[in-house]
């Protein structure tokens, strides 16, 4: 057993996922020696509590990494592209929950239920996977290795905590001028940047992320690409459709998969999935129990039910999985992550 305790900075630490982070780092009592708080010039200087010390918040530049052992990046992909390797240089080994890096061959993408052992290879930056991505390979790995996987076809109820912090407000005061009778004007979602913007409140948006040259969303490509890159399965068939609801944390998603070796029964998928590590099973239509988004805000778990049989397909079922984006999605699984490198000794 290590009894090392470790020099930790958070990127982003203001930020929706940076808050559950120090959260998560807090509850799992993840052996820190010294924290930094760092984000953009706008928050520096300002107050956060840690484990009821003050904290003050630091700009992040490239000295700021002196000393650092783990940086948890999650400021957006252009920090992370200009400062994660000023990390690297200085020694600290970098988990980044942006797209920055998660499709580079030389860097592991990594959701621990599935694929610890490629932390093993890395170059010092780690990708944490987008957050729809993540949840859904915690489901799907366990019932790849007992009956094999050919096709995926998902489409996602995601919540706006996924956008940030300024994307939660702006659902909230649409949501209150609506119901005021008052004017409002979309400013942010579906993206921020993009040139057109829509009204979240009372409605379902199919955009997340910027459209692709083959009439996808970038979100979408992110699960297609991420998924058969985790699970190390290139051949596999996924197909994603991932639509924005007004929802402030918890992402939910239809998923219909077809197994290689068709004929398992509906009760062997819910006992092989209920003993699954990171899985709850809410799994029984008698008494109303499925997975529901208001009821997994705040924990760590990827929650499945509403498995059934495809009626036309031996090999084919339909699930539906839900998960805190913010924590399983983004926090928890870095933290995770950092957890993992601990274990496997692979934090010098
Ligand atoms: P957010 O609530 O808008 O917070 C953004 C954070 O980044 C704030 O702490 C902000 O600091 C900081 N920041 C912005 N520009 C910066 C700069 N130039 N230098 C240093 N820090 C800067 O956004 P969020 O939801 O926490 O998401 C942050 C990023 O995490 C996203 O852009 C995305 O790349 C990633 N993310 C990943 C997942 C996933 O699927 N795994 C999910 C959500 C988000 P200030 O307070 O100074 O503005
Ligand atoms: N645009 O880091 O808007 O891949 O919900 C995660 C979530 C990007 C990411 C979102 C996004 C990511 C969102």
């Amino acid at each position: 057993m290590t009894t090392a305790n470790y020099h930790v900075a958070v990127v982003g630490a203001t930020g929706a996922v940076g808050q559950q982070m120090l959260k998560t780092l807090e509850e799992r009592q993840f052996p820190i020696a010294s924290l930094k708080l760092l984000s953009s010039k706008r928050s520096a200087g300002k107050k956060v509590t840690f484990k009821g010390e003050e904290y003050t918040v630091e700009e992040a530049t490239p000295e700021a990494f002196e000393g650092v052992q783990v940086a948890l990046f999650s400021a957006g992909g252009s920090v992370s592209k200009a400062l994660a390797p000023e990390a690297v240089k200085r020694g600290a080994i970098v988990v980044d929950n942006t797209s920055a890096f998660r499709m580079d061959p030389t860097v592991p993408l990594v959701v621990p239920e599935v694929n610890e052992a490629d932390l093993k290879d890395h170059n010092g930056i780690i990708a944490n996977p987008n957050c729809s991505t993540i949840q859904m390979v915690v489901a799907l790995e366990p019932i790849r290795e007992k009956y094999g996987l050919k096709k995926v076809i998902v489409s996602t109820y995601q919540a706006v905590s996924g956008a940030g912090l300024e994307a939660i407000e702006e659902m909230k005061q649409q949501t209150r001028d609506i119901l005021d009778g008052k004017e409002f004007t979309p400013q942010i979602l579906p993206v921020s940047g993009d040139k057109k913007h829509y009204q979240i409140a009372f409605n379902a948006v199919p955009q997340i992320d910027l459209f692709q040259d083959n009439g996808y969303t970038f979100e979408e490509m992110k699960m297609i690409n991420e998924t058969k890159k985790i699970m190390h399965m290139a051949n596999l068939e996924v197909a994603a459709t991932c639509v924005r609801l007004p929802v402030e944390t918890g992402h939910s998603e239809s998923v219909y998969i077809e197994t290689e070796q068709g004929g398992a029964s509906v009760q062997e998928l819910k006992d092989l999935l209920a003993q699954a590590p990171g899985i709850t099973l809410q799994d029984d239509p008698a008494n109303q129990v499925y997975p529901l988004a208001s009821e997994c805000v705040g924990k760590n778990d990827v929650f499945v039910g509403r498995i059934r049989h495809d009626l036309n397909r031996d090999n084919g079922y339909h699930m539906w999985i839900v998960s805190d984006n913010l924590l399983k999605g983004a926090a928890w699984n870095s933290v995770q992550i950092a957890e993992s490198l601990v274990k496997l000794g692979l934090l010098s």
